[in-house]
């Protein structure tokens, strides 16, 4: 058994959720921040066992797509000018994926 852990954009977080529970995985969705840009973004958790796990990555491989974004000036959440004070574009997801072994899981 695996948990995926796929940090996902929101503008992607439901199409890529729904495409994963259409083709029979259980997916939890947690509203979770980046704390780079300090927006939010979506956090899927994906219980399945050790062969299906491809097929998920697949899936939100195919769903989740990069983006440029802005790096706001932190002053604007009132940290004061730092390093990151100069607006500058990033490159944000597709998705990032961490795959966990589960040495049990029990449904009650
Ligand atoms: P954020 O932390 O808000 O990061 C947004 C994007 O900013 C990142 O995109 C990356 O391009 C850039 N970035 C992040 N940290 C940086 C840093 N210290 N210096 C320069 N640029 C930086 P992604 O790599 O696609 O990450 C998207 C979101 O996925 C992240 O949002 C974070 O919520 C999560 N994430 C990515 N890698 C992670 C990791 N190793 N551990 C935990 N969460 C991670």
């Amino acid at each position: 058994m695996k948990l995926i852990f796929a940090i996902v954009n929101n503008d992607d977080s439901t199409v890529a959720s729904s495409a994963l529970t259409d083709a029979g995985f259980a997916v939890t969705r947690l509203s979770t921040t980046g704390g780079f840009l300090m927006v939010g973004n979506t956090t899927l958790l994906i219980g399945t066992d050790d062969d299906k796990t491809q097929v998920a990555i697949d899936i939100l491989r195919h769903h989740c797509t990069t983006r440029k974004k802005m790096n706001p000036s932190t002053a604007s959440f009132g940290s004061g000018l730092k390093n990151h004070s100069i607006p500058e574009e990033v490159t944000v997801g597709g998705a990032t994926v961490f795959v966990l072994s589960v040495d049990q899981t029990e449904k009650f």
